[in-house]
């Protein structure tokens, strides 16, 4: 495909428009700035449908990016400028890295004359100034610093190429400014997507050999980047299976199917380790059960036949090696689920989901799982639900469900604390449904004041802080493991409900401390096309639903 009318066009007009005209982008996120701002001039006048969105911290501009990939399967992109929003990026970019979410980060430099030479916010990695290639090249698929105007679109093809690729993830461009001025006479090139791997085949006999045997299945967030909910639910009918899911896959598995056991990992239930003691085999699929996952099952896996559906082999070390089955997933599983009739088969009968011990609330003593239960009766099927780092999140992991038709979003590694405020914003640009987001006071304190964007664009999102002026995650490691006497994690109170309604003058925000004002807030929010925001008090010395915690409190005899 060549440039529409053959004429030169300045690099920055040919990026965006290969990204909205070949790629299919339709936002792109970012902070203006000095070395970015062709950029940003080049989205508004392309004649493509391609719109730019100011965030206000470069880290949940990428954020955004990321987690409209997520919640919409479409590629998204993101810009800053260089120097400090350059490396802003680093958090979003390696959380996007690390779960192989592709996103596009388009960074400006200074110009090239000046590189080298003392340049504001020099990253060239010449004459002693640090290099913004050797930054992003770990975080990234393909890094490139666009330095001939008439590679640009080579590159541009490449980046979408490797982001979109296997494994997918972040592409850099780094753009100094007096090359996106330049003009380019680049023809758009298509990006060389290579075909997907065919179905393996592997597990047939494993598989078939199995037949009439308890079988549980976990899945990962591999279901998830490849779109296979369908085919992981006719496989688990086909295999008779019970199915639990880890924390960034909890929404690929229908949370109320009579199958479903429940969630993996520290905030998991005990009813996914009743449901692997009594499987004669464990299924893994989308994922390579990281530790985070595996905690609190690995032994018992030991005397079971183990068999994965993903491209690399599990983590799992001791007993016997797990069979492979490494082709494309869906592929893998529709052959898969073919091979063994088809057709459904119920599952063994299990007692449904099981709780770790938690609070309940207790006169003003509100405990987060009625919180979370209220929010659970008014969230639509179809709603993004996002979550944040710390007890909240953990409470929230274990005790809302997915809802049926929605997504759920979490990016607690690389990601971190208040990586939910921009994922929300971004997660309701993809799919206009309400976002509801769940983070605690720390997280908020971290980056809650982009908000503001969802303010600014009217977008569908109820925020909802757990304030217990309190690190409690951290507060709870100091009381447990350290003797308490510290608090470092414990704060002065603050009201974020009232801070915001200050702030915001049009946002309709506000402070519960009692579980009739929050279904109060929570009714008036489902109608309702704008953005909310609701702090509920909580309180610090709440032990979360999170086993490395429970155990020891309960040794200690605290609970
Ligand atoms: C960027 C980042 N820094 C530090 C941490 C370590 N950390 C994990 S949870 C937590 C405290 C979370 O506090 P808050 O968001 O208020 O949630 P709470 O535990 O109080 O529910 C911290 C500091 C992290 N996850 N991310």
């Amino acid at each position: 495909m060549s440039s529409p009318d053959g004429t030169p066009r300045r690099v920055a007009d040919h990026i965006v428009g290969h990204l909205a005209e070949v790629a299919g982008v339709r936002h792109i996120f970012g902070v203006h700035g000095a070395n970015v701002e062709d950029l940003f001039d080049a989205v508004f006048r392309s004649s493509a449908p391609v719109e730019a969105v100011v965030a206000k911290h470069e880290f949940s501009a990428a954020a955004m990016a990321d987690a409209y990939h997520r919640a919409g399967n479409r590629l998204a992109a993101v810009m800053a400028t260089s120097g400090g929003g350059a490396l802003n990026l680093v958090p979003a970019l390696g959380e996007a890295y690390a779960s192989q979410v592709p996103v596009i980060a388009l960074v400006g430099q200074p110009s090239t004359v000046l590189e080298g030479r003392g340049a504001f916010q020099d990253q060239s990695g010449l004459a002693g100034a640090m290099d913004a290639r050797a930054l992003f090249s770990p975080i990234s698929r393909f890094c490139a610093r666009v330095e001939d105007p008439e590679t640009a679109g080579d590159l541009v093809a490449r980046a979408v190429e490797a982001a979109l690729g296997e494994p997918r993830g972040p592409a850099v461009l780094l753009l100094p400014k007096d090359v996106q001025q330049a003009k380019t006479t680049s023809p758009y090139t298509e990006p060389v997507l290579r075909a997907g791997r065919p179905a393996s085949g592997a597990a047939h006999d494993a598989l078939a050999a199995l037949r009439g045997e308890p079988v549980l299945v976990i899945a990962g967030g591999g279901v998830a980047r490849a779109d296979a909910r369908a085919e992981l639910a006719a496989f688990a009918g086909a295999t008779g299976a019970w199915v639990a899911v880890e924390a960034d896959a909890r929404d690929v598995f229908d949370n109320r199917d009579p199958r479903f056991v429940g969630l993996v990992g520290a905030s998991g239930h005990p009813s996914v380790r009743r449901a692997l003691d009594r499987a004669a085999a464990c299924v893994l699929v989308g994922t390579r059960f990281a530790q985070t996952a595996r905690g609190g099952l690995e032994d018992g896996l030991s005397g079971k036949t183990v068999i994965c559906f993903d491209r690399d082999p599990p983590y799992v070390d001791g007993g016997a090696p797990a069979l492979l089955v490494d082709g494309e997933l869906r592929a893998d599983l529709r052959l898969a689920a073919g091979r063994l009739g088809g057709t459904s088969v119920p599952c063994p009968p299990h007692p449904g989901l099981e709780y770790l011990p938690h609070e309940r609330t207790e006169g003003d003593r509100i405990a987060c799982r009625e919180v979370i239960e209220e929010i659970a009766a008014t969230v639509p099927d179809d709603a993004n639900v996002v979550t944040d780092a710390g007890n909240t999140g953990c409470a929230v992991m274990h005790f809302l469900p997915a809802p049926s038709r929605g997504r759920c979003l979490l990016a607690m590694g690389m990601g971190g604390m208040g990586f939910s405020f921009g994922a929300a914003i971004g997660a309701a640009f993809a799919n206009g449904r309400r976002t509801y987001l769940l983070a605690g006071d720390g997280s908020f304190l971290m980056h809650g004041l982009e908000v503001h964007t969802a303010v600014e664009y009217d977008l569908p999102i109820t925020f909802v802080i757990f304030n217990n002026n309190a690190h409690a995650a951290c507060l709870s490691r100091e009381e447990l493991f350290y003797g308490g006497d510290s608090a470092y994690s414990r704060f002065r109170p603050s009201d974020p409900g009232a801070g915001a309604a200050r702030l915001f003058p049009t946002l309709r925000s506000a402070t519960v401390r009692t579980l009739d004002a929050l279904r109060d807030f929570l009714a008036e929010t489902g109608a309702s096309r704008s953005p909310r925001l609701l702090s509920v008090e909580v309180r610090p010395d709440e032990l979360p639903p999170y086993l490395p915690l429970l155990q020891p409190a309960q040794l200690a005899g605290n609970r």
